[in-house]
């Protein structure tokens, strides 16, 4: 494990991207699980990490961190060998920050509108909020479908940190059924969330130092 990492985190929340990262670069750290539904976020040592008290939470050799994409960046330059950040200053790395930026800003948000109609279906949502909710997430959609039928990765021909990151966003999509079911989207999706990666980066309580 790399002791100088510590990441505060729950399963099936913005904590996977990060995970996710770590796991299939295979870099240890100490994982402290915040259990979000009983509002472990709350208690003061952990707003002394992050004051609205939200997860993933970073510590890098004191260095905190508190927003999935800033961790996703800091890690790619922390630890380049692990070749999840192109090289700075590429294309290719241009275009790795804009899917980063699209899966941190866009995609989520648009998901998120989505997740918020859908549970909230039995207060009675308006169908036209859940319809605007649906659209908006359908051009995001079009848009990866669009990139994907050009590149095999988001940013080009190799793997990056905006895959995981995007794919992170899009299965949680597809857990509440929003995710069409055909298309190079799905298929790019299958292929990531088959990684052993993504199996590691979603056990309640990762811990990659314990060994067999
Ligand atoms: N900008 C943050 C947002 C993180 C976020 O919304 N985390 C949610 C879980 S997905 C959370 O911690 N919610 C608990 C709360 O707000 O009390 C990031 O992406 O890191």
């Amino acid at each position: 494990v790399t002791e100088e990492l510590t990441l505060y985190h729950f399963p099936r929340t913005h904590t996977t991207r990060v995970r996710w990262w770590l796991e299939q670069a295979g870099i240890g750290y100490r994982s402290v699980p915040i259990d979000i539904r009983r509002r472990e976020q709350d208690a003061p040592a952990f707003r002394a990490l992050s004051p609205l008290g939200r997860i993933p939470v970073l510590v890098d050799r004191g260095q905190i961190l508190n927003d999935s994409l800033a961790i996703c960046l800091h890690l790619g330059f922390r630890f380049p060998a692990a070749a999840l950040s192109p090289a700075v200053g590429s294309p290719q790395f241009a275009d790795y920050l804009q899917w980063l930026a699209f899966g941190a800003a866009e995609a989520n948000q648009a998901v998120g509108r989505c997740f918020a109609a859908h549970r909230s279906r039995h207060l009675g949502v308006s169908k036209t909020n859940e319809a605007h909710a649906r659209d908006s997430f359908l051009q995001v959609h079009a848009i990866f479908e669009a990139q994907l039928q050009k590149t095999p990765f988001l940013a080009g021909p190799t793997l990056t940190a905006a895959d995981l990151f995007n794919a992170s966003v899009l299965a949680f999509a597809d857990s509440f059924g929003l995710l069409p079911g055909a298309g190079i989207v799905r298929t790019w999706l299958d292929g990531l969330t088959a990684l052993p990666s993504y199996a590691r980066a979603l056990a309640p309580d990762a811990a990659p130092d314990k060994g067999p």
